[in-house]
């Protein structure tokens, strides 16, 4: 792992080496313009065709049914059943308590603004099955899209080696009252949901993470279907800071988690310590050699970097370039770090809180911005899944108190109209 020294780098090298990397892109472009263009087209039959060539899996039917979920669920070791039960029941609290009805606003009298939020209708949940698959992506999307009321929630998952889908996945779908699960992976599954096909409902927007393929066809469905998508999402991203407090051997396991993910995701430590960066790599080194998906770990080790600061505030202004989907606060009173973080998708305070807990168990969710995007998006919370209505009602002598305003307002712009449908109610109020 590459180690800059801050004090070293400019301005344009710290943006630089902030910046993801995404190679293949044009390529990976064309090949799902292809896939989306022609499950636009034939519908389920490309469906049934991709899963033959992608997955090698000839299916008689693109679902499984309540039926067949509950007789997989029911086959859920009670160990996993049991934790899938607490984060459930955690995240369904978090999530829950986002539900706040906003008060009514009377901005002059008899002027009163409010909002409404109402559910999206039809949701699309992609629930990634390639390297991993990942009961607790269905979890992190499938309770607050319950929770806000979608009334339509189409599952996508690519289907397992049995040409059905596991029983993690199966279990959630009880617990959620999903009666179907798509087997359908990849661009293929976000065309589907978009354009919609004899046997898979068009949604009004796609959430979820994927590979290369998934996210790009997220990008093409938002620019030319009237479907909208979560977020930009790229690979998973850690960024550790740590000062001298910090545990070297549990720096490098939460370096590892994310580095497991993928080849391409990215770990970055800032350190105020050149110590702890070098007893951090010596941890990594250990904690790799029995890791079993080490082989992606270490790539993504290779693609990662260190960073020394003089102080915590100069990692913090790093972190906030950088933007991380992640920040852990490997710190001595981290609490006072809150109010300099501009930049994160969420944050892991303390030595004692591993970002694996937000993975799964917690309560926050793990559907986050990367590849920067923390910039300017947020993570999947319960507004993902709703929209905000605005209301406003004027009494008579709301009308007498903001007339006057339109109608001025209203010749400026030279929009006599406007300035009309004002005049028009005032006159027969004299
Ligand atoms: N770290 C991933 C989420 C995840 N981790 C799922 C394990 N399973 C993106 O936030
Ligand atoms: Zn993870």
């Amino acid at each position: 792992m590459k180690i800059y020294s801050y004090k070293d780098l400019t301005k344009q090298e710290v943006e630089e080496i902030c910046l993801r990397q995404l190679e293949d892109d044009v390529n990976i472009q064309e090949r799902v313009k292809s896939i989306v263009e022609r499950v636009k087209m034939e519908g389920d039959k490309a469906l049934f065709d991709y899963a033959l060539s992608f997955d090698q899996i000839r299916l008689e039917e693109l679902f499984i049914d309540q039926q067949e979920i509950m007789t997989i669920a029911a086959t859920i070791p009670a160990e996993a059943k049991a934790a899938i039960d607490t984060a459930y029941q955690n995240i369904k609290t978090f999530h829950a308590s986002q539900l706040l009805q906003e008060d009514k606003v009377e901005t002059m009298p008899g002027v009163t603004c409010w909002r409404e939020t109402r559910a999206i209708e039809r949701v699309g949940l992609y629930i990634p099955g390639g390297t991993a698959v990942l009961p607790s992506t269905f979890l992190m999307l499938g309770i607050p899209a319950v929770l806000a009321g979608c009334k339509e929630i189409v599952v996508c998952s690519p289907p397992q080696k049995d040409g059905k889908t596991n029983c993690y996945l199966a279990y959630v779908a009880t617990l959620l009252g999903i009666e179907r699960i798509y087997l359908v992976g990849g661009a293929q599954a976000v065309a589907a949901m978009a354009y919609g096909t004899a046997s898979v409902p068009k949604v009004d927007k796609v959430f979820g993470p994927g590979n290369r393929y998934v996210t790009q066809a997220k990008q093409l469905i938002q620019g030319n279907t009237m479907t909208a998508i979560d977020m930009p999402a790229g690979p998973s991203e850690v960024l550790v800071l740590a000062d001298e407090t910090a545990i070297p051997s549990y720096i490098a396991s939460d370096l590892l988690a994310q580095a497991e993910h993928g080849i391409d995701s990215q770990t970055i430590l800032v350190a105020t310590s050149s110590k702890i960066i070098d007893e951090t790599m010596e941890q990594l080194a250990l904690q790799l050699q029995v890791l079993p998906r080490a082989a992606f770990a270490t790539k993504a080790i290779e693609n990662s970097y260190s960073v020394l600061v003089n102080d915590l505030e100069e990692g913090m202004k790093f972190s906030n370039v950088y933007a991380p989907e992640h920040l852990i606060l490997a710190t001595d009173n981290c609490e006072r770090l809150i109010p300099l973080i501009s930049n994160a998708g969420s944050v892991f305070l303390g030595n004692l809180t591993p970002e694996s807990a937000g993975d799964y168990a917690s309560g926050t969710n793990h559907t986050l911005p990367t590849s920067g995007y923390a910039r300017a998006y947020s993570g999947v919370s319960m507004d993902s899944f709703m929209k905000k209505i605005t209301f406003q009602h004027i009494t008579t002598q709301g009308l007498r108190h903001i007339g006057n305003t339109v109608e001025v307002l209203a010749a400026a712009e030279g929009l006599d109209a406007h300035k009309n449908a004002v005049s028009i109610r005032l006159k027969s109020l004299d």
